[in-house]
């Protein structure tokens, strides 16, 4: 194949295994330029997977804190009905594509056995300090096929070097242990957070870093680049994934996968100092390609409380959740923090269950298939029938210079529906900016919704069913000629 012989290992081999995987194009189909910056491949790959979970875990959970001072007794630590298996096994039943669990939160007290300092598992009573955590649940998310990731927060309250020069080989050391010991990671989240005050080996004191300097971040991603080269880095500001700049799990009603972060003050955005609003919405044509994540608990606190098991969201909620994170291009990241027993309370895991049934039974079939499908213009050999194949990596694309553009998908049977799923072929890079969706009632078209920026997955949903045998896509701006890898109706399971 000629185009072999352009082949790196980049981002440019994202786009030739596009179009190696759409190998129904038809012959002398020539692929629409890319635009604009583009997802690297471990970026694409985190694109599609949509709902994944954090697992916040620590002396927390038996202190009923949820920031720890640092001057925990690790003897606090241990719980006695830990089932990594049975974790996972809930969260896989609500759909789940992976764990993050806190190896470290901000009181230092780590979950493994590292050689980094004593304020470890390895001096708790859990399995009388020959247990490891972090150990358990990798292993039981590979069984389960869950991927694997790692919280390991910047900020330490307990460590007496924090600080200085000497806490960022620890930090960095730590890193090395999680990145080497417990097999593929596929992410790595950066806390923001620094409250100043702390422990610190018994100072009990306030530090104060400067947020730019002092974590030296660039060298610390280079070290995860080379020790997990197809995991993506999670902070404020990347360099893969961003925070969405809230922690209700909502992105904005557009929300741009490219992004290019400043400061509170203009300046150079660093973990901890962002523009939260920017960070909810993004940059149309921005510098990087940033997709927001939504981290969200399942209750009040990140940590498990006692006084909050009456206060976990509803599968519905968890529901609505995920159609204006996910739905809006970004993720959902779901916290459900284990119990003091080390289990997932009833409560929560009833709530997981109800929203995997949803989830299930709303998405189990396109009610657009068996559509005739046509379009107002259509590039050689991207035809729109490559909407409503199930395949993300075949698309339709128009002809250069044509953005704009409708559908018309003619339906065998009436269908009833209240949510319209769109997915942009994001290897091309985010093209579209303005859409809308419309359905045929009483002898002319009706609107169902219309939206912004749509990237791998957009969600428009409407408060109560419409019923009809055709339905309209108008792509109303684009960047660029637009490129899309699904079109799709569905009924929210009740
Ligand atoms: C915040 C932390 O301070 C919270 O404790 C929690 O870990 C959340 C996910 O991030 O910045
Ligand atoms: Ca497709």
């Amino acid at each position: 194949m000629a185009s072999m012989m352009i082949y790196q290992p980049s981002r440019r081999s994202v786009l030739l295994g596009l179009a190696t995987a759409a190998s129904s194009f038809a012959r002398g189909a020539v692929p629409p330029a890319p635009y604009g910056v583009l997802p690297s491949p471990s970026q694409l790959a985190w694109s599609e997977l949509g709902f994944y979970n954090f697992l916040h875990f620590t002396v927390n959970t038996f202190t009923d804190k949820e920031w720890g001072d640092g001057d925990e007794n690790p003897a606090i630590f241990n719980p006695t009905g830990f089932d990594a298996a049975a974790i996972c096994a809930v969260l896989k039943e609500a759909g789940s594509r992976g764990i993050i669990l806190t190896c470290k939160h901000h009181d230092g007290f780590c979950l493994w056995p590292t050689k980094t300092t004593d304020h470890s598992i390895r001096f708790s009573p859990y399995k009388n300090g020959k247990g490891d955590i972090v150990r358990e649940l990798s292993e039981a998310a590979e069984r389960a096929g869950l991927k694997f990731g790692v919280y390991l927060s910047p900020w330490d309250r307990n460590n007496a070097a924090y600080g200085t020069f000497a806490y960022l080989a620890i930090y960095r050391n730590q890193l090395r242990e999680l990145l080497t010991e417990y097999g593929p990671i596929f992410e790595i989240w950066h806390d923001g957070a620094n409250g100043g005050s702390g422990f610190y080996g018994g100072a009990r004191e306030t530090r104060t870093i400067d947020k730019v300097r002092y974590y030296d971040w660039p060298t610390t991603w280079a070290l995860t680049r080379q020790l997990q080269p197809n995991a993506v880095i999670f902070s404020d500001v990347g360099p893969d994934i961003r925070w969405v700049g809230n922690e209700k799990g909502v992105a904005g009603e557009t929300c741009w996968a490219t992004y290019s972060p400043v400061a509170t003050n203009g300046g150079t955005a660093v973990p901890g100092d962002v523009r939260e609003k920017e960070s909810t919405v993004g940059t149309r044509n921005g510098k990087l390609w940033l997709p927001a994540e939504c981290d969200v608990s399942i209750r009040p606190g990140w940590f498990w409380h006692p006084a909050e098991n009456n206060k976990v969201k509803t599968p519905r909620e968890l529901f609505d959740l995920y159609c204006v994170s996910t739905g809006r291009g970004a993720s959902f990241l779901l916290n459900v923090p284990p119990d003091r027993r080390g289990l997932i309370h009833e409560e929560d895991a009833e709530s997981l269950r109800g929203f995997g049934r949803i989830m299930n039974a709303t998405f189990a079939r396109n009610l657009a298939f068996g559509a005739r499908v046509k379009a107002s213009n259509s590039r050689h050999g991207y035809l729109p029938v490559h909407l409503l194949d199930e395949n993300r990596h075949t698309y339709w694309a128009t002809d250069d210079y044509v953005t704009q553009a409708d559908i018309v998908f003619d339906l065998p049977r009436p269908v009833r529906f209240d949510l319209v799923r769109v997915r942009e072929t994001i290897a091309l890079g985010q093209r579209i900016g303005g859409f809308s969706v419309e359905y045929w009632k009483d002898g002319g078209w009706s609107n169902f919704g219309t939206g912004t920026s749509v990237g791998a997955c957009r969600i428009l949903r409407s408060s109560a069913p419409v019923e009809t045998n055709r339905v309209r896509l108008k792509i109303t701006e684009s960047a660029a000629c637009p490129a899309l890898s699904e079109f799709a109706l569905f009924t929210v399971a009740g």
